[in-house]
């Protein structure tokens, strides 16, 4: 796992402990298209927020500079969206292609 994706996550985790209104929210957060859960799309949509907040220079890629603690390999936006799609495997327990809102609050295992 990229390790700049590791720790946008890590900042998601308390989130994962908060009760289910606060979960349903979330997840509105991600459902651009309200239909309840959140699809590959939407996941890696949201989640591709982080990596623009960290790009300062807005040049597609996470320098060192630009990932947390200022050290390790460049990140193109291709890499973090591959590790995005590969998370949200990982959280689709079920194989729907969507996730509810305890999928999505689920700890990555
Ligand atoms: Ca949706
Ligand atoms: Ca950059």
């Amino acid at each position: 796992m990229i390790r700049a994706a590791a720790a946008a996550v890590a900042l998601l985790l308390p989130l994962a402990a908060a009760a289910q209104d606060t979960r349903n929210a979330y997840l509105r957060q991600f459902d651009t298209d309200g239909n309840g859960c959140v699809s590959e799309a939407e996941y890696v949509a949201y989640m591709s927020r982080g990596f623009e907040r960290m790009d300062t220079n807005h040049d597609g890629v996470l320098e060192a500079a630009e990932l947390p603690g200022g050290h390790g390999r460049p990140v193109t936006l291709q890499d973090w969206q591959a590790d995005l799609r590969r998370q949200f495997h990982r959280l689709d327990r079920r194989h729907r292609g969507c996730l509810d809102a305890q999928e999505l609050t689920a700890p990555p295992g």
